[in-house]
């Protein structure tokens, strides 16, 4: 940080923590959830039966891989398969699998901000597929997109999967798909996948589990602060809170302190006081309809040209092109 008056915050993970925490009211960022232990807890929330959007992405890739894959394989000998947030790619490898088996001409370049993650995957990928071209890439998804061979000549197909444009503000996913838009060439396409407004009690069911691992993975931020920046958190003094509003679509998630307490975190310097029942903002998960899409896309200048969903109308995913 130039002429940073706090040389201690010499981290963009120690920056955002001590604005979030210093700012009323409080926040911080979801990205800040994975860790690794945040990566296995979130795994665990893809096998929760509340967690309907794992299935659902699941079923519309399984029963339209064969559509999906000729769209991706049409117009180009050879194509570039770019994954952002690969994650283990569960979703992703029923693709995988029917492309090789039509033995399409592909790189599966997968990006992450977890290292660990991606470790994982490459090694389950050489396991599973040991024919598919893998070349992995850790990064935040714009920087990783930037760096990774864009193809001029083969087309390159960007998957965007599991709702995780939903964990953006909708201003900022316009923003976001704006960036993905200026790296596109004109055939290429990136592949959308959206969880959609539906029956409210089933969202914040998604959000609100009853085995409480949900509500682990948010109070994994804490335990990430208490281990990297020196923090005192009483992890079990703040609880979860899921609040979901139909009329915009949004879900948030909250961690509430239980007290008045006050924490401090000394790799940053910083006291924080918290009142009874004051709250720490974590995460959004946006949930949209098709009008909405439609208008995000028109507002990003991209196009959409097929859609798939499922039997339940719960998830949709688009594919977009320049
Ligand atoms: C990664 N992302 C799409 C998840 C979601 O549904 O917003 C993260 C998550 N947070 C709580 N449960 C799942």
């Amino acid at each position: 940080m130039e002429n940073n008056p706090k040389p201690y915050l010499d981290t963009p993970f120690k920056q955002d923590v001590y604005k979030g925490l210093s700012d009323f009211p409080k926040h911080l960022s979801s990205k800040y959830l994975y860790d690794a232990n945040g990566d296995k807890i979130f795994q665990a929330i893809m096998n929760l039966p509340e967690y309907y959007l794992t299935n659902s992405e699941f079923s519309i890739l399984q029963e339209n891989k064969e559509e999906i894959c000729t769209l991706f394989a049409e117009n180009t000998p050879a194509f570039n398969l770019i994954e952002l947030g690969a994650g283990d790619a569960k979703k992703t490898k029923i693709l995988l699998a029917h492309l090789n088996s039509i033995n399409a001409n592909f790189k599966y370049l997968p990006i992450d901000l977890s290292e660990n993650a991606l470790k994982q995957l490459e090694s389950s990928l050489a396991e599973d597929f040991p024919n598919i071209h893998v070349a992995p890439k850790c990064g935040s998804y714009i920087d990783a997109l930037e760096t990774v061979a864009f193809s001029k000549n083969n087309k390159n197909i960007i998957l965007f999967l599991g709702s995780n444009i939903g964990n953006m503000l909708i201003s900022q996913a316009i923003s976001f798909l704006k960036k993905i838009k200026r790296l596109m060439h004109k055939n290429d396409i990136l592949f959308l996948g959206c969880d959609l407004k539906k029956d409210p009690q089933l969202i914040l069911n998604a959000y609100s589990d009853t085995s409480g691992i949900t509500a682990s993975f948010n109070k994994n931020i804490l335990k990430r602060i208490n281990t990297e920046l020196q923090g005192n958190f009483n992890v079990e003094s703040f609880m979860h809170w899921e609040a979901y509003d139909p009329e915009s679509g949004t879900a948030k998630s909250y961690l509430v302190s239980q007290k008045p307490q006050q924490v401090t975190i000394a790799a940053i310097n910083l006291k924080v006081h918290f009142k009874a029942w004051e709250t720490i903002h974590t995460e959004i998960s946006q949930k949209y309809d098709h009008e909405m899409i439609q208008q995000l896309s028109e507002e990003a200048g991209l196009k959409i040209v097929s859609k798939f969903g499922d039997k339940q109308d719960y998830f949709q995913n688009y594919l977009l092109i320049k």
